[in-house]
């Protein structure tokens, strides 16, 4: 396996004359639309293929809305495989999966999009010779994990659909790269707060709604109690990590699966750091709701040391950062 991996290393390196060709799936998703922009601005507009199931509508931030996209089901190998050929693609990075509040709602769509989208991906970037990135996150974690600083190394059973998709993919992206070399690399993402972008049916998504209610109407009803404490990551370190990742050198990299985490803050939290610092008025309900019991069983905090160590991540964004960063972009939205 070391040999497949090296020789895996020496085929990128003589691709390092020029950038890579990207292929993103869910390119129009809240992680997408960033991560899209971002590899167009450092690789070059024509080398990143955005590709999703949607036309993109107006008003996404679409920075570079020349650029390359496609409609890829990934469900449909060979249209996938007709797409990397194409194009020919050197990375992917698949994002396109449901998160835990839908899946749990849509158990066997989930099951095709997360473990069949992913076995397709994962399957080309072998035969294709692709890096391959996919995004874990703390919602592999299930409720028998140590919930303060979790290790890269845990116990996992996560007890959602989203969770055992995710672990699923984590194991089988470790084995392709054992047994067949596969470049596959992966980050634990915590939730994401962005500005431009909304998230698409996850847990953590009330830390983003909370400023658009928070801006409209100084009132928001919570789905989670107060006291959830969850990990959480501003997009521009997400992005920025996940691109340290996947540029760094074969080398650095001791493990396939990365923790990566920013801060940790809860409902209550959010809720004073809004009404000291920008709206005296606010005022926050809890009516918690199903996603409860899924925030309920993800870590607190995650410890990312073989993440800094390795490939030299390091956020930039604490909790204050973000809510400030969240609170004036949202707010430029709405006047
Ligand atoms: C979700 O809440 O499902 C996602 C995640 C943490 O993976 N944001």
């Amino acid at each position: 396996s070391a040999r497949n991996a090296s020789t895996g290393a020496q085929a990128l390196q003589s691709l390092s004359q020029r950038p890579p060709r990207v292929l993103v799936t869910g390119s129009l998703g809240q992680l997408g639309l960033a991560l899209v922009n971002e590899m167009r601005t450092r690789y070059g507009v024509g080398n990143v293929v955005a590709s999703d199931i949607r036309k993109p509508t107006a008003g996404l931030p679409i920075a570079h809305p020349e650029g390359p996209f496609v409609y890829a089901d990934v469900m449909n190998y060979p249209l996938l495989e007709r797409i990397i050929v194409d194009f020919q693609i050197d990375w992917v990075v698949h994002y396109s999966a449901m998160l835990s509040a839908v899946a749990e709602k849509e158990p066997a769509r989930a099951l095709n999009v997360n473990i069949t989208g992913f076995q397709n991906v994962l399957e080309l970037s072998r035969i294709h010779k692709l890096r391959l990135f996919c995004p874990s996150t703390i919602g592999a974690f299930g409720p028998q994990t140590p919930k303060i600083n979790t290790p890269d190394l845990t116990i996992m059973n996560p007890n959602t659909i989203y969770g055992i998709t995710k672990v699923h993919m984590e194991l089988l992206g470790e084995y392709y790269h054992e047994k067949f070399g596969v470049d596959f690399r992966s980050a634990r993402y915590p939730g994401i707060l962005s500005v431009d972008t909304m998230p698409g049916g996850g847990t953590t998504d009330y830390a983003i709604d909370i400023f658009h209610h928070a801006l409209q109407t100084n009132s928001y009803n919570c789905f989670l109690k107060p006291e959830t404490r969850l990990p959480m990551m501003y997009i521009s370190d997400c992005i920025e990590g996940t691109l340290q990742l996947m540029e760094a050198p074969v080398e650095k990299l001791t493990q396939r699966v990365y923790n990566m985490a920013a801060d940790s803050f809860t409902p209550a939290e959010l809720d004073v750091a809004i009404r000291e610092h920008y709206a005296p008025d606010f005022q926050m309900n809890y009516v918690p709701d199903s996603r409860q019991a899924i925030a309920d069983s993800w870590p607190a905090s995650l410890d990312d040391s073989l993440a800094r160590r390795d490939w030299g991540w390091k956020p930039q964004y604490d909790t204050a950062a973000m809510v400030h960063k969240m609170w004036t972009g949202i707010a430029a939205q709405y006047t």
